[in-house]
This record gives C-alpha cells, sequence and structure tokens, in this order.
C-alpha cells in the first residue's frame, strides 16, 4: 500500500514537472514571436534592400538610432502594428488584428468609414493592389500593416537640432496620416551633428528606421569660385531691400545643398525614391494609398502639391542661366517637356511658375542622372546660389519641368498639406469626406490667381477635379 502510494505521488511529481516544462517552452515562444513582431519593421525597405548601413561621406555623422532605442513597446504610432522583414504584414497569426475578416471588409464596400476597431484584412499581402478610390477592395483598411509591397523609398528631412519640436509635429502627422501602416524610414540630414535630444525624440516618432547624417563640409560652403566680396555686397543689398532671407548665408547654403546634393548624400545612396518633409507642416487627410507605390506604378519622376509664382528679386538671372544650359545640352532636353508651365512664350522668358518644393514625392535616381547633375553644376557655376538667392523650388521646378515628359510629373490632389502660410486641401467635398480631412476647403491655394496649378492642369489636358469650379 505504501509503495502503491508512493508511486502516485512519484506520477504527481512527474507530471507537474512536464506541465512545468511544456508551460516553460510555451512562454519562451510567445516572447520570441512577440520580439520578432517588434523587430521586424526596422528592417530594411523591400526593394533593393542596403547590404549595410552606410556611413556618410567623410565617414561624419550617420548613424542609425532605431537599434538603439528600445521600440519594443510600440512606437507611439497609432496602433503600434510593425511589418516583418520583407517590409510587408505577415498574413496570418503575428500581425495583431490580421486575423480574419475579408468578409467584413466586403461588406464595408459602399461605405467609406469602417467602424473603429475594424482589422485589417489581405491573404495576399505582396501582391494585393492598391486602393485608390473608395470603391476598389481595401480602401477601408486603415487599421494595421499596409497590404502590398514596399517601394525602396525614404522620408527625408533637412533640419537643426533646435528644429526638433517642429519638425516633431510634422512626423506625428505623417505617422498618423500614413506611414504608420507603412513603417518607411527617415533619413534626417544636418550641417551640423544631431544632438541626442534631436535623435531619441525623432526616433521615438518615426515607425520605420530613422538615420541621421551629417553634410560634408563641401556639400554646405561657398563653391572656391565665388567671390566672396560680390556675394557680400549683394545680402547687404537684398538686406536693405527687405528681401525674404536676402540677408542669409545658411539659407543659401540651404537652397544650393537641397539642389544639388541632398540626393547624394551617403545615407540617400541606398534609395531610390524620397519624400521631403520640413519641419512644421501639416497633413489634413489619410493617405489611403503608397504616394511611392503610385509614383512608381505610373512612371511618376515628381511630385508636387502646391505651385506658385516665384519672387523675382531672388532670381533676376535664373532664366539666362537656364538657356545657356539649354543651348549648351541641347541633348537632355525631353521630349513633350513642360515648357508651357514654365514660359509663357516657348522658352523666351521664365513666368516664375514653380512647384513648391517643401513637399516633394520624387525619384533620386532622375536627381542623380547625368542630365540633373549637368544642370545643377551648370547653374552653380554661374554662381546665383549666392549672387542672387536662387531658391531650390524653381531649380527643381525647372529641371523637372525641362528634362521630364510632361506625363513625369505628378499632381497629388488627395495629399492635402500645409506649410506657411498656403493650403492644399483637396477639391470636391466628397474627396474631402473619403480621405476625412481636417482642412477649411475656402483655405486651398491651388485655383486662387498666385497659384500655377491651373497651368499644369492646361498644358497636360488634365480635367479638373470636380469641384474646382465652386473654389475659383
Ligand atoms: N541643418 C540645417 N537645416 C536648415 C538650415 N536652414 C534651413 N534648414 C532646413 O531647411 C529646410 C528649409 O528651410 P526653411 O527655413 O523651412 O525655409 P523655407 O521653407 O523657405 O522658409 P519658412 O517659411 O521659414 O519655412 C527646413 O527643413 C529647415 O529645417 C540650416 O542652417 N541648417
Ligand atoms: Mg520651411
Amino acid at each position: 500500500m505504501a509503495a502503491g502510494n508512493a508511486r502516485i505521488v512519484r506520477y504527481i511529481v512527474f507530471a507537474a514537472f512536464f506541465l512545468g516544462v511544456l508551460y516553460l517552452i510555451s512562454n519562451n515562444q510567445g516572447y520570441r514571436l512577440q520580439s520578432d513582431l517588434y523587430n521586424v519593421g526596422k528592417t530594411q525597405p523591400v526593394t533593393n534592400p542596403p547590404e549595410k548601413e552606410q556611413p556618410i561621406i567623410n565617414g561624419g555623422g550617420g548613424s542609425t538610432w532605431s537599434e538603439t532605442l528600445d521600440k519594443s513597446g510600440g512606437t507611439g504610432s497609432g496602433d503600434g502594428v510593425k511589418s516583418d522583414g520583407n517590409g510587408v504584414g505577415k498574413s496570418g497569426s503575428t500581425v495583431p488584428g490580421s486575423s480574419t475578416s475579408n468578409s467584413e471588409s466586403d461588406s464595408m464596400k459602399g461605405s467609406t468609414r469602417p467602424p473603429p476597431g475594424t482589422p485589417k484584412q489581405q491573404t495576399d499581402l505582396g501582391e494585393a493592389a492598391m486602393a485608390l478610390t473608395p470603391n476598389d477592395h481595401g480602401w477601408n483598411d486603415m487599421l494595421g500593416t499596409a497590404p502590398g509591397p514596399r517601394m525602396n523609398a525614404t522620408f527625408v528631412t533637412l533640419a537643426r537640432n533646435s528644429d526638433v519640436w517642429d519638425i516633431a509635429r510634422s512626423i506625428r502627422q505623417v505617422e498618423d496620416r500614413f506611414n504608420r501602416r507603412y513603417n518607411y524610414d527617415w533619413v534626417f540630414l544636418n550641417d551640423k551633428p544631431f544632438d541626442d535630444t534631436f535623435k531619441k525624440v525623432t526616433t521615438s516618432l518615426v515607425s520605420g528606421k530613422t538615420h541621421y547624417g551629417e553634410i560634408p563640409h563641401e556639400h554646405w560652403s561657398f563653391p572656391e569660385h565665388i567671390d566672396q566680396d560680390k556675394a557680400k555686397k549683394v545680402r547687404e543689398d537684398m538686406a536693405q531691400r527687405k528681401i525674404i532671407y536676402g540677408d542669409s548665408i545658411s539659407y543659401r547654403h540651404m537652397c544650393r545643398f537641397e539642389s544639388g546634393f541632398f540626393f547624394r548624400q551617403e545615407l540617400m545612396m541606398n534609395y531610390e525614391w524620397y519624400w521631403r518633409v520640413e519641419p512644421s507642416i501639416e497633413l489634413f487627410c489619410d493617405v489611403h494609398y503608397d504616394p511611392f507605390r503610385y509614383m512608381a506604378e505610373h512612371k511618376k519622376k515628381y511630385s508636387f502639391v502646391l505651385s506658385l509664382y516665384e519672387y523675382v528679386e531672388t532670381i533676376p538671372t535664373l532664366w539666362d542661366s537656364v538657356k545657356k544650359f539649354m543651348k549648351n545640352y541641347p541633348e537632355h532636353i525631353a521630349d513633350g517637356n513642360s515648357m508651357g508651365f514654365l514660359s509663357d512664350d516657348g522658352g523666351e522668358t521664365y513666368n516664375k511658375c514653380h512647384f513648391w518644393s517643401n513637399f516633394e514625392v520624387g525619384n533620386l535616381e532622375w536627381l542623380r542622372s547625368q542630365p540633373y547633375i549637368d544642370f545643377f553644376e551648370s547653374l552653380d557655376q554661374d554662381g546665383g546660389f549666392f549672387y542672387e538667392r536662387w531658391g531650390d523650388a524653381p531649380v527643381h521646378s525647372i529641371a523637372a519641368g525641362l528634362l521630364l515628359k510632361k506625363e513625369e510629373i505628378h499632381f497629388f490632389n488627395d495629399i492635402a498639406y500645409y506649410h506657411v502660410p498656403f493650403t492644399h486641401c483637396p477639391t470636391g467635398e466628397q474627396t474631402r469626406i473619403d480621405l476625412r480631412c481636417h482642412c477649411n476647403p475656402k483655405e486651398n491655394f491651388d485655383w486662387k490667381g498666385y497659384s500655377c496649378t491651373s497651368r499644369y492642369f492646361d498644358i497636360n489636358k488634365l480635367d479638373k477635379p470636380q469641384g474646382h469650379i465652386e473654389e475659383e
């Protein structure tokens, strides 16, 4: 009897030990899945992933902070969902809230608004088509990681350490309206080393990887051929005439850098597409699809949301330089270009129209191509970045207008945007409702007298969005 009791006790002890081991194994597995999930969004983009982290030119301050900050509690980016190592959410079990609700999203057809908490669901994430309109499947799937492939793309911001809180606001909006579902990387560039606060705050807000680069001196200084005395006199004269930023040296370095160097910083060489974001901008509507993928699939190279006339005092001889370039490099001028956007007399004079470059989604390989580099270097030799105050907006716009076919320039009506003092609020009430916009349509600049956007529509023979007549 005693022997029988001892055997039962042994069985119980053995069973308890076995259950304990089982419990430990299953807990461990759960932990591993969880950490996979939260690390995966910080990997490189799907297409042409860079082999390794690249330091900036001259071995300056390029660094990657995502790995050094513990982000495994979520990033504060909406639902905190990350994508897998391929940049897309895994179908099935690892993306929270993406269990099985195909029928649910089907049943939402016709409505533009999913109930709060509706889980996103896609079975074939890698191949999923983009929903471009409310009638397309998946339009309402605004929770969780977005389906579909990722482009080799990054956000890019030039900023000073003192811009940290203004860029934080911009990032928050870009993440909430778009990137929390896509987890694209973000490259920050500065002529000085970024400080820890800047890195900590921005890394905590971006759902993709963050990279920080210090701009090499030769990209942020006077080229040798510039006559310093002449440049100084220009600044003094512009200060007297109260031309905005007319007396600023750093603003001129900024404009020259954005015109000719940002796209060839070592960190940017890892990418094919960029979306430029400045401090204190606003995004007023949800971005329902991937603008990078839209650009790639529709063969676009450059895009804009706002256009206007440049302040002539800052570019008196810019067009002379452009004409010199056209004469010297006729082979770079595209057939079917947008000269009609830039000039009212077939190229004799510049009408000052330009795309506002504080917002840009564009192709980096185009900017790194020989035609663009020849264009920039030709302008740079003429010295107008310092002898006048040429902005990167007219420089990029004239390049896009002359070196690209006109179909390669895209207007994003559905990306609602503000940079002081102008607003692009999508035309058409239904569009604004579908996109859940919070901008005041009365502030939309597109059809006002000082905008060049009508001209863009005219030369491309495009129909203006419904509702534009009421806004004009
Ligand atoms: N690192 C660095 N960034 C700068 C400097 N000056 C401007 N920037 C950045 O360059 C971009 C354009 O500068 P802004 O001052 O916004 O110029 P702007 O848009 O023409 O003028 P605002 O109306 O003042 O916005 C922004 O992203 C700035 O943060 C500078 O001296 N150093
Ligand atoms: Mg700005």
